[in-house]
């Protein structure tokens, strides 16, 4: 379930980006034998997609969102990130939410090969977020200082900032103090 036609990424062309407020204050570019060298981990997991449906026991595979966190950090003010797929898809995280050691990079699904309509090559899983939070076909994360955070796709369209899925976090008028960008009281 998504939004817009499924892309079909060149392998060749493929990169993973990490940007934005980095602890260097530059870019991070991998391909994908970069992301391939990490070591890869499973977990099982409930997909709940905020509107509709949930999924229950779906074995994701690949490695760790940390491990690639490790590798281009965020400065050290950096709390949330923009994590972006093909097609302008991006969903706002909290860092926190990306260090978690059950937040995968997933290539793998239930022992198979992500298909194309489930975002192949990669997609972000984070198990304790409703879904919307985990971009198929991921291409990378922006990290944003709070004064410029930005906001994601379903993030600008009145879906809550954090997304917690055992709190029901669905929608902006849940959350507490006020959205980035926004004035104060
Ligand atoms: N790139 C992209 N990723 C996306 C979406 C999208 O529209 N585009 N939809 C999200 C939502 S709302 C859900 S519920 C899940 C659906 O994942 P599925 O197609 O594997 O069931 O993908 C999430 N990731
Ligand atoms: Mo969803």
């Amino acid at each position: 379930m998504h939004y817009g036609p499924v892309p079909r990424p060149r392998p060749d062309r493929w990169a993973f980006t990490v940007g934005g407020s980095t602890a260097t204050g530059h870019e991070h570019v991998f391909d994908w034998s970069d992301l391939a060298r990490l070591p890869v981990h499973e977990i099982v997991a409930d997909m709940h997609c905020a509107t509709r449906w949930s999924a229950l026991d779906q074995r994701w595979a690949g490695p760790r969102a940390a491990d690639v966190l490790e590798l281009a950090p965020p400065a050290v003010d950096v709390r949330y990130v923009l994590v972006f797929a093909e097609f302008g898809y991006a969903a706002n995280l909290q860092v926190d939410d990306l260090l978690s050691a059950r937040t995968l990079l997933a290539t793998h699904m239930n022992g198979e090969p992500l298909p194309h309509e489930r975002g192949a090559p990669m997609r972000l899983i984070v198990p304790h977020l409703y879904t919307w939070k985990g971009p198929k076909w991921v291409r990378g994360w922006n990290y944003l200082t709070d004064g410029s955070a930005e906001l994601g796709f379903w993030e600008q369209r009145g879906y809550h900032r954090r997304g917690d899925a055992w709190r029901q976090e669905r929608y902006a008028y849940q959350e507490d103090g006020p959205r980035p960008g926004e004035p104060l009281g």
